[in-house]
C-alpha cells in the first residue's frame, strides 16, 4: 500500500491547490488534487497532473556545478558545495570591497510561492548584505497598484461565492488555463441560468467556451470600461445609495464617462457600440454580477489605470453587497503574516552600506545590466526566476548576463537559459521536496506543506542555500540560524485579524486554514459596508487622472512604428505551462512555438498553417510555426509564452520582440504592447 502523503502546488498560480501524492519506497507514484480541499476539489491542471515527470527527469540538476566555456554555452563541471560556497562568498566580498554593496543585484521572482523559499532567508540574507534591493513588477505590479488605488486592498470575491452569480465577465481572464479551480464554480452558476462572457484580444478555450466573447483592441481596457459607465451613468443604473455612501468622486466621474460615448468607444476598442450597451445594462441590473478579473490586461501602457476603472464598477452598480458580486483580481491581500518579521529590512542598517539599498526595477533588467552607474551591477544572485527568457527586451537581458566582468549565481532546478549564463550553478529541491508556508492568490486559505519526497542527489532549498551562504559570509546574526519552523512561526505572529489566533499546530494538523476573514459558513463580502482601505476609507474614483490614450505600440498608437510594424503581438499565458518552468517539456515546447495569425493578415503575407514565419520588429526577431485560424481579430497575433530560448531554432524567444517600457502606474511590464510584423521565411 502507498503512503499518502500531502503538498501544496508551489508554481505562480491563484489556485494554489492541495495535493495528495502516492509514495511507495520513497518515490512519488501519482499526484492528485486533494478532494478534501474547497478550492482544488479533487483535481489538477494539466501541467502538474504530470508534474512528476519534472520531478524525476533526468535532466534535474542534482549536484554544484562552476561553468567551463563562454557564458550561455552550457558548458559546466561538477564541484563540491565547499567549493562553490567559498567561491560565492569571496567574490561578494571583494565585488563589495571594491564596488559597495549594491553592485549586488539580487533577481527572484515566483518560481515558488512558498513564503520561506520566495521571499524569506534570501531577503535577510540580502539585506545583511546591503545589495540593491529589486522591486519585483514583472507579473502585477499595475494591477496590484490599480487595485490600491480604487478598493485600498489587494482583495475581493471569494471564488466558492461565483457559483451565486447570475453574469460572470472574465476580463482579460483566460481561467480555462491560468486559474482553473474556478471554472467549476462558473458551471454551477451556468447550471443555474448564469451568462458568462468574455472579454479578451484573444479567443481564448475559455473564450470559446463563454455565452459572449467581446474581442478588444489589446490595451484599451480602460476605454471600454468608461464606456460602460457612460451608458451606466447615462441611464440612471447605478447604485445611488452606495455611491453616496462608499464612493468618493463620483461627480467627476460623470463628467469623465460623459467624454466616452459608445461611438467613440467603438473606434477606440473595437467593441460594437451597441454591444456596449448591451453589455453595461446587463452588468447594471443583473444580480449578481461578478467580474473576473485577471492580470492580462495590465501588461499594457494604461494598464494599471484600466484596473482601477474596472475595479471602480462594482462600486458604481453597488454589487459589493451581494453574495457572488463584487469582483476579484488578487486575494493576496488578505494574508496579512508579519512579511516584515520574516524579512527582515531592518538588517540593511547593519550591512555595509548603512542605510537602505538602492531599488532596480526588474521589468528593466536588461538597462541595469548594461547601463546602471554608481556602481554599476557586478554579481547577479538569481533564483525562482529564468530572467534570460521571461524577462522584455531579452536582447538587451542577454547582453548584460553575458558580460565577462559580471558574476553570476542561479540557483536552479533546470538547466535553462539563465543557468547556461550562471558561474555558478547550484541544484535546488523541488516544493515536493521542502517545508514552506503558502498564501495563494486566488483564494482564502493559507497551506502548510512538508516535505514528501526526499531531495535527491546534493540539491538543497533556497532557505538552506541562504542560511550556509550567511554562515560563509561570517553573518552572526540570530536570524540566519533560525529553523523553518521558527520562520513560520514569525510569520504567523500577526496581530491581523485574518490571521491571528492561526498557529503551526493548526496547520499542521488541518494543512490548509481559511483566513478569518468571515464567520465559519458565512460568505466575504469585504466591501458591503465600504470599509475600503484607501485613505479616504471610499472607494475612490479619482476620475481626474482616467483619461485614455491608446498605448505607443498599439493600432491607434504611434502611427510611425505601427506603418514598419503593423502588427499588435500578445504572447498571453500558454495552456499547459507556467511561464518557461515546464520549457524543456516537448509538449510545453510545442505550445509556445506557435503564432496564431487572422487569416486576413496571412494570406496578405501568403503565410499558412504549419509556415515557418520569422516575426521581427526594432528590437529583435524570431522563429514561430505559423497557425491560421479566428483565435485573433485582424491586426492581431498571438504568441503563447513562453518557450526555451536554447530549444528555438534561432535560440531566442518572443520576449526578444517585448519591451522595457513600463506601465502608467506600479512600475510593470508592458507584455502585451507589442508592434511587429511577421514574414514566412524559408526552412
Ligand atoms: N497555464 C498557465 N497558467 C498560468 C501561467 C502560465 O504561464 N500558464 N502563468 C501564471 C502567471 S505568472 C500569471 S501572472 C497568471 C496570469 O493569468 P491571466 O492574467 O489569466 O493570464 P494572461 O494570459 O496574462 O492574460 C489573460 C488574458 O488576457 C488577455 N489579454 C491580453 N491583453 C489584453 C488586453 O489588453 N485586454 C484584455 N481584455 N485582455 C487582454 C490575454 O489574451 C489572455 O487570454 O497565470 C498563472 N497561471
Ligand atoms: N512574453 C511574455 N513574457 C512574460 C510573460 C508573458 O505573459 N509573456 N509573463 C510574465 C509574468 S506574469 C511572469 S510572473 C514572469 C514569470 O517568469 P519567472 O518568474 O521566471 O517564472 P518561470 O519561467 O516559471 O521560472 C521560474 C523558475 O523558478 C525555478 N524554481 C521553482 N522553484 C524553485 C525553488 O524553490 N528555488 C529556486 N531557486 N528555483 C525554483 C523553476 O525551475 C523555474 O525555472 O514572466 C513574465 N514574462
Ligand atoms: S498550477 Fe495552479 S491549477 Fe495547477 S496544480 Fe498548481 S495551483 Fe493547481
Ligand atoms: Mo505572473
Amino acid at each position: 500500500m502507498p503512503d499518502v502523503r500531502h503538498s501544496v502546488c508551489a508554481l505562480d498560480c491563484p489556485d494554489c491547490c492541495s495535493l495528495l501524492i502516492n509514495v511507495e519506497d520513497g518515490k512519488g507514484s501519482q499526484l492528485r488534487g486533494d478532494p478534501a480541499h474547497p478550492i482544488t476539489r479533487g483535481f489538477l491542471c494539466g501541467k502538474v497532473a504530470r508534474y512528476l515527470e519534472r520531478e524525476y527527469s533526468p535532466d534535474r540538476l542534482l549536484y554544484p556545478q562552476k561553468r567551463s566555456d563562454a557564458k550561455g554555452a552550457g558548458k559546466f563541471e561538477r564541484i563540491s558545495w565547499d567549493e562553490a560556497l567559498d567561491t560565492i562568498a569571496e567574490r561578494l566580498t571583494s565585488i563589495t570591497a571594491e564596488y559597495g554593496s549594491e553592485a549586488i543585484l539580487p533577481y527572484s521572482y515566483a518560481g515558488t510561492m512558498g513564503f520561506l523559499n520566495g521571499a524569506g532567508m534570501d531577503r535577510r540574507f540580502f539585506h545583511r548584505l546591503g545589495a540593491s534591493r529589486l522591486d519585483r513588477t514583472i507579473c502585477s505590479s499595475a494591477g496590484g497598484a490599480g487595485l490600491i488605488h480604487t478598493l485600498g486592498f489587494k482583495y475581493g470575491t471569494e471564488p466558492e461565492q461565483f457559483r451565486h452569480s447570475k453574469l460572470i465577465i472574465a476580463w482579460g481572464a483566460n481561467i480555462l488555463a491560468t486559474s482553473v479551480h474556478l471554472w467549476p464554480f462558473i458551471v454551477e452558476a451556468r447550471r443555474n441560468g448564469a451568462r458568462f462572457y468574455t472579454i479578451d484580444p484573444v479567443r481564448t478555450r475559455t473564450g470559446r467556451l463563454s455565452d459572449k466573447h467581446f474581442s478588444i483592441f489589446p490595451g484599451s481596457d480602460l476605454a471600454l470600461a468608461l464606456g460602460l459607465m457612460h451608458v451606466i451613468l447615462g441611464e440612471n443604473l447605478h447604485d445611488a445609495d452606495y455611491v453616496a455612501n462608499y464612493t468618493t468622486g463620483f461627480e467627476a466621474l460623470k463628467k469623465r464617462a460623459a467624454e466616452y460615448p459608445p461611438e467613440r468607444v467603438e473606434a477606440l476598442t473595437g467593441i460594437d457600440r451597441g454591444d456596449v450597451i448591451a453589455l453595461a445594462r446587463e452588468y447594471a441590473t443583473t444580480h449578481p454580477a461578478a467580474i473576473r478579473l485577471n492580470y492580462g490586461i495590465q501588461r499594457s501602457d494604461r494598464g494599471g489605470t484600466a484596473v482601477r476603472a474596472i475595479s471602480a464598477l462594482p462600486a458604481l452598480v453597488g454589487s459589493w453587497r451581494e453574495v457572488g458580486g463584487g469582483l476579484q483580481l488578487s486575494t493576496s491581500g488578505a494574508f496579512q503574516v508579519n512579511r516584515a518579521g520574516l524579512e527582515m529590512p531592518e538588517l540593511q542598517t547593519r550591512s555595509p552600506l548603512g542605510r537602505e539599498a538602492r531599488i532596480v526595477n526588474m521589468s528593466e533588467l536588461g538597462k541595469a545590466l548594461t547601463s546602471l552607474s554608481d556602481p554599476p551591477v557586478q554579481a547577479l544572485v538569481n533564483y525562482n526566476s529564468n530572467p534570460a527568457a521571461i524577462a522584455p527586451h531579452q536582447n538587451l537581458v542577454i547582453q548584460g548576463m553575458r558580460r565577462e566582468d559580471l558574476f553570476t549565481v542561479v540557483l536552479e532546478q533546470f538547466q535553462n537559459d539563465t543557468a547556461d549564463h550562471a558561474d555558478i550553478l547550484l541544484p535546488v529541491t523541488t516544493f515536493l521536496e521542502h517545508t514552506d508556508l503558502y498564501f495563494a492568490y486566488g483564494h482564502y486559505y493559507l497551506q502548510l506543506a512538508r516535505p514528501a519526497l526526499p531531495a535527491p542527489g546534493e540539491t538543497k532549498s533556497n532557505v538552506e542555500i541562504f542560511r550556509l551562504l550567511a554562515e560563509r559570509m561570517g553573518f552572526a546574526d540570530d536570524c540566519f540560524g533560525h529553523s523553518e519552523d521558527d520562520m513560520i512561526r514569525t510569520l504567523l505572529a500577526s496581530e491581523h485579524p485574518f490571521v491571528k489566533g492561526i498557529t503551526l499546530e493548526q496547520l499542521d494538523r488541518e494543512r490548509s486554514v481559511r483566513l478569518n476573514i468571515s464567520a465559519a459558513g458565512e460568505p466575504f463580502l469585504p466591501f458591503a459596508h465600504g470599509n475600503f482601505g484607501t485613505p479616504s476609507g471610499r472607494c475612490e474614483f479619482g476620475a481626474e487622472t482616467l483619461d485614455y490614450q491608446p498605448p505607443v505600440e498599439s493600432r491607434l498608437g504611434s502611427q510611425e512604428l505601427r506603418s514598419l510594424y503593423p502588427l499588435e503581438m500578445i504572447s498571453a499565458k500558454s495552456h499547459d505551462s507556467m511561464n518557461s518552468t515546464f520549457g524543456n517539456q516537448a509538449w510545453a515546447d510545442r505550445q509556445t512555438s506557435v503564432l496564431y495569425l487572422h487569416e486576413d493578415d496571412a494570406r496578405k503575407r501568403a503565410i499558412s498553417t504549419g509556415d515557418r514565419v520569422r516575426m521581427f520588429n526594432g528590437r529583435g526577431s524570431c522563429l514561430l510555426m505559423a497557425q491560421v485560424d479566428g483565435v485573433v481579430r485582424p491586426g492581431a497575433v498571438c504568441a503563447p509564452a513562453v518557450r526555451w530560448n536554447k530549444l528555438a531554432p534561432d535560440a531566442r524567444n518572443i520576449n526578444v520582440l517585448t519591451s522595457d517600457r513600463l506601465t502608467d502606474i506600479g512600475g510593470g511590464a508592458t507584455f502585451y504592447s507589442c508592434l511587429v510584423e511577421v514574414e514566412k521565411c524559408g526552412d
